[in-house]
């Protein structure tokens, strides 16, 4: 549908076949941490822009998960937005908030920045096309809804499609089966029931961790076990918070100075640079912290080198198996031959998950190759290589396809008529983390190759969002209409990821993060390695210098 075939009347225009179409500077897709940051700083910049919003409120993975035992396990104050407007009257409960209570402030900085009224929830989009004639994305929702908007901001997130193995026998089924990020909103009752927990990631941990309170045989497959920290959890006693107030300022000035978004930064001593008395004392220090700083504010060579990585595994196994009674277990969740390098696959924070084996209602099945792996899911449960188990429940925690998912979900074409999905089909390809040769003012936050899951979500979604809004700018003054990422700048950055990743230890191991958890998906590193700082000055040295590696009209 072109423009002369429509009528314009105060933004809204009528298409030949009678359908609106909206017209704006911006779409805001996704109601994150990453979307309502942008959704903010474009509308105060004078744009117009609207969010659009596939769940029925605010906060992106927060609104989605609702499983027991969800919550963050970034801790507060730096998983949250910087601007005073909404810190100064805001308090926790807890140190690593739960789902629910992070819904509440999702409430309170949708309130405080008033940004209801350019929102709509129950909104998918399906597709964007780029016309080059108008300069414009036409985009339209699975509704039927179309906007036509000069910007796309992709704001999706890392998990915004959900992965559910393709196991045979699933619709079988006669019990629950559930994947936790579609829980449902009214409470399944769980008590005394059987129930199989199927994957060890963030999710798995926290939901066994709950469910073993609840029902009455907890079963837990495992296919690889997950490093798990400690989580020391604090219950603030109101007005306590983690911090002063006037300490905020700093700590979050700080977050961009952080290889992790954080305010903690890697130790600037190797591992063996310290006696092993030293360096017993400072694992010692680093674990009692209770937070990521065992795996992200430690010796700076241990996501880099064997030999220090495996000195960080011998404490973890040490620490971990000393709280499971059963040393045949312990084998299973901690073994003693190191089975992947320490911190390169998603480390989470426990609360007592490691114990939860001590008690007689849960028991861990070993689904590895080394063990009994799930052939199918039957009527009554899940089919092992040994055995068949029966449960009323089957909650399926296998993860996303993480960082491209969201993104390759959405049917986007830019102007050569290529699909992103096939622009990707051979691996990820973007410039900067931030946008994609051959679709022009497209942007997005928090997807791949940039530091994204190895970053703290809110301190990714300002740097990140306030880059975007500052090319947005630089178009306006120069009255430019079309920004697009040259082939080459993206083929560069491309290798510039690989050469990041490859000095680590990363690619050595199977994870969401290299992208080999979905079967068939290219085996890459998804993410920046080179560090919050390193790629805060990158994007913004491209920024200063007129944005080089685009081509700009
Ligand atoms: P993750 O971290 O992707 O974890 C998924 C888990 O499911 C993980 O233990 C997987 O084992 C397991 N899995 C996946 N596919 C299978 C199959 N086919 N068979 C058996 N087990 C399987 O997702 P989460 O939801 O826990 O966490 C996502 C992120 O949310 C998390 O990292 C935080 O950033 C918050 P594997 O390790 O692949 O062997």
């Amino acid at each position: 549908m072109g423009s002369t075939d429509e009528l314009n009347m105060n933004g809204l225009s009528i298409g030949t076949n009678g359908t609106d179409v909206q017209e704006l500077d911006a779409l805001v897709v996704g109601a994150g941490f990453g979307g309502v940051y942008q959704l903010k700083v474009i509308r105060d910049a004078g744009y117009k822009v609207k969010l659009v919003e596939h769940g029925s409120d605010y906060g992106g993975v927060w609104y989605w998960n609702r499983y027991p035992g969800a919550r963050v396990d970034s801790s507060i104050p730096h998983y949250e937005f910087s601007d005073p407007a909404l810190w100064k009257d805001w308090t926790w409960n807890q140190r690593f908030p739960g789902s629910a209570e992070l819904r509440t402030y999702f409430a309170h900085v949708a309130d405080k920045w008033d940004l209801r009224k350019d929102t709509q929830f129950n909104t998918f989009v399906s597709s964007a096309t780029w016309d080059d004639a108008t300069a414009r994305w036409t985009v339209k929702t699975k509704a039927g809804e179309t906007y036509r908007v000069k910007f796309l901001l992709l704001n999706t997130g890392f998990a915004a499609k959900r992965y559910i193995p393709d196991w045979k026998g699933i619709d079988s089924f006669k019990g629950t089966f559930l994947h936790p990020s579609y829980w449902p909103h009214e409470e399944p009752d769980l008590k005394g029931k059987r129930v199989a927990v199927i994957g060890t990631g963030s999710t798995g941990i926290q939901l066994a961790q709950e469910l073993s309170e609840v029902a009455g045989q907890l079963t837990v497959f495992q296919r690889t076990p997950n490093m798990s920290l400690p989580m020391a959890q604090v219950d603030y006693e109101l007005p306590k918070q983690a911090l002063p107030k006037p300490d905020y300022l700093n700590l979050f000035a700080g977050r961009t100075d952080s290889f992790s978004g954080f305010s903690f930064n890697f130790i600037p001593r190797s591992t063996f640079d310290d006696t092993p008395e030293q360096r017993r004392k400072t694992y010692e220090e680093l674990w009692s912290e209770g937070d990521f700083k065992f795996w992200l504010a430690t010796y700076y060579d241990m996501l880099f080198t064997k030999e220090a990585n495996r000195e960080a595994y011998n404490f973890w196994c040490e620490k971990t198996r000393a709280k499971v009674n059963d040393p045949k277990v312990a084998d299973i969740l901690a073994p003693i031959e190191q089975p992947h390098a320490f911190g390169c696959k998603r480390i989470s924070l426990e609360n007592g998950y490691f114990e939860i084996y001590n008690k007689p209602n849960v028991s861990l099945v070993d689904i590895s190759d080394k063990g009994t792996p799930i052939q199918s899911i039957t009527e009554k449960g899940i089919k092992t290589t040994d055995n068949e188990y029966e449960f009323d429940f089957i909650i399926s925690a296998t993860g996303y396809d993480a960082i491209t998912g969201g993104l390759r979900q959405i049917d986007i074409k830019g102007p050569s008529g290529e699909s992103l999905s096939e622009h990707w089909k051979d691996g990820a390809k973007t410039y900067l983390g931030l946008a994609v040769s051959g679709f022009p003012n497209m942007f997005f936050t928090y997807g791949p190759q940039a530091p994204t899951a190895l970053c703290n979500g809110p301190t990714c979604a300002e740097l990140q969002g306030n880059w975007i809004l500052q090319a947005m700018n630089h178009m306006k003054e120069k009255s430019l209409s079309k920004m697009d990422a040259q082939k080459e700048s993206e083929d560069e950055y491309k290798e510039l990821i690989w050469k990041l990743a490859n000095a680590s230890l990363l690619p050595s191991v199977d994870s969401w993060y290299m992208g080999t958890n979905i079967p068939g998906k290219p085996r890459e590193p998804l993410i920046y390695l080179g560090g919050v700082p390193t790629y805060y000055k990158t994007i913004n040295e491209t920024a200063a210098n007129g944005y080089t590696g685009f081509t700009l009209s």
